[in-house]
């Protein structure tokens, strides 16, 4: 009860705040997008990252006004790179609850057109958790905003919460290899086959692969030799407040 409380007295007082990680394609040039990650920057705790506080708002009506402030933070801060010539693509998680909002779908795109951004500036990340509650409700929402030109990521690939079954339901553009694998590529076979096979899948299908977790030159390296197309982790970029996360697009674009 206490967190919950705390929690909402978070929303209310604007503790929650947007990082942003950048995915880089492999190749080196400009990023294929920055991931927006949720932060709550907590009066005594400091900064708690989302497993400290999501899995307990989900459970409540509270995950309704968290989705909307991420989407409309995130929005709102794209649209300020894209004033300033950054015209990079932010992706937002999407969670369970924003799924079941009749709304989501219009949401999305009321918020795209009032600050003047094409669809396609935003990426929404899925995993396949988000689709349990109503599968076949999910994709039509999901459809929809693909129809409109949003894109879309299946998120922690390989796990079990992002399948087959969701990559053929979904129009994904981008698969994001789960960093179980990604990690300890260069000394596990078993987890250079896994990933090995996502890459040569995503190639198939005509979709992005980008590898999460990269935190060091080696691994890097093993993901360009299999023809990984992008990656996300430490080595090319921590989660970023929207200050350092402007500073880094204007070095790198
Ligand atoms: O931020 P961190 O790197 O610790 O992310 C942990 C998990 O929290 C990730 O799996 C991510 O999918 C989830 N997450 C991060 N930010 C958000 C958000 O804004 N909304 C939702 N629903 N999940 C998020
Ligand atoms: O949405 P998802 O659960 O995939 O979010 C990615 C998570 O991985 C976030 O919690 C993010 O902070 C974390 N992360 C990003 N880059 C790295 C990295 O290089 N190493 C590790 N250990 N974690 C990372
Ligand atoms: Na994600
Ligand atoms: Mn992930």
């Amino acid at each position: 009860l206490g967190m919950l409380g705390d929690l909402r007295r978070a929303v209310d007082r604007g503790e929650l705040e947007l990082h942003y990680q950048p995915k880089v394609p492999l190749a080196g040039g400009p990023p294929v997008g920055l991931e927006a990650l949720l932060r709550w920057r907590h009066p005594d705790r400091g900064l708690l990252g989302p497993d400290a506080f999501l899995p307990v708002a989900e459970q409540t009506y509270l995950m309704r006004s968290i989705g909307q402030y991420v989407l409309d933070s995130a929005l709102t801060q794209l649209a300020a790179w894209w004033r300033e010539g950054l015209t990079v693509r932010v992706a937002v998680n999407v969670s369970a609850r924003d799924l079941l909002d009749v709304g989501f779908a219009e949401t999305v795109a009321a918020g795209l057109a009032r600050h003047g951004l094409p669809p396609g500036a935003l990426q929404l990340e899925i995993t396949e958790r988000v689709l349990t509650h109503d599968p076949a409700y999910a994709a039509e929402t999901l459809d929809g905003l693909a129809r409109l030109g949003v894109r879309l990521a299946l998120d922690d690939y390989g796990t079990g919460r992002s399948s087959l079954v969701s990559l053929k339901r979904l129009p994904v553009e981008e698969i994001k290899i789960d960093s179980s694998f990604v990690s300890r590529l260069a000394d596990c076979a078993d987890d250079a086959v896994i990933v090995r096979s996502i890459v040569e899948l995503a190639r198939t299908l005509g979709l992005r692969s980008v590898a999460e977790g990269v935190e060091d030159a080696t691994t890097a390296q093993h993901l360009r030799d299999l023809g990984c197309d992008a990656a996300q982790g430490w080595l090319f970029g921590r989660p970023m407040d929207a200050g350092a996360a402007t500073d880094w697009l204007r070095r790198t674009m």
